[in-house]
């Protein structure tokens, strides 16, 4: 299998730490693509232009980053990253998508202070999608208790969301208002799996 991919890619960091955490790393080659570029290598593969994008052995197609977790969690023998069924699938779907929703609003604040002229800036815009960030942090503070040893496609998602938000810096300092995520967060940072798909510096 081929993962269109880009080293800085918070969804496709969902994507790889799930591949290392069930043992599928290997079976993948990973194809660095720039998706903003819009180039016929990825949009062959993907109309949105987007990453991650899969390409199977057959050559067809897989995106986005949740179906893609949820294919690939079918092709281990170990512990289920998706749940398949009860209360537990539903929680972990519904972190994932706090999580994707924390890196949608994260990326849009990259591309507002990164690509947008900065005469052109929106501040009412930055400042939506800043405030909806927090209102999730403060959520996962919450629960974060809840989360302990839990290593999921949740669990990842979450790990892979507050990382983002470091590497971007899109809200600044968060660690002091949410003091028992950052705990958890440390913790799980130290996962070979994270180690091993950290974002170039
Ligand atoms: N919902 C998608 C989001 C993927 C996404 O936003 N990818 C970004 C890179 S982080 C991208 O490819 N952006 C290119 C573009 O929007 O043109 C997923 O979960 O895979």
């Amino acid at each position: 299998m081929l993962l269109n991919y880009s080293p800085t890619s918070p969804f496709v960091r969902k994507v790889t730490v799930l591949l290392h955490e069930t043992g599928l790393a290997d079976q993948v080659t990973l194809k660095s693509v720039d998706a903003w570029a819009e180039t016929e290598a990825l949009t062959a593969d993907n109309p949105l232009s987007m990453v991650p994008t899969l390409v199977l052995e057959d050559g067809s197609t897989l995106f986005d980053s949740p179906v893609i977790c949820d294919f690939l969690d079918h092709m281990h023998r170990g512990a289920r990253m998706l749940p398949s069924s009860g209360e537990a699938r539903w929680r972990v779907l519904r972190d994932q998508a706090l999580a994707d929703g924390i890196l949608d609003c994260a990326v849009l604040v990259f591309v507002e202070i990164n690509k947008r002229p900065e005469e052109k800036r929106w501040d009412w815009w930055l400042g939506l999608k800043r405030r909806a960030i927090w209102r999730a942090l403060e959520c996962l503070e919450q629960q974060a208790p809840d989360i302990g040893s839990r290593v999921d496609l949740g669990s990842i998602s979450m790990a892979v969301a507050l990382a983002y938000l470091d590497l971007r810096d899109a809200v600044g300092e968060w660690r002091g208002k949410c003091p028992r995520l950052a705990a958890w967060f440390g913790g799980f940072s130290d996962r070979p799996s994270m180690r091993a798909t950290a974002p170039p510096v």
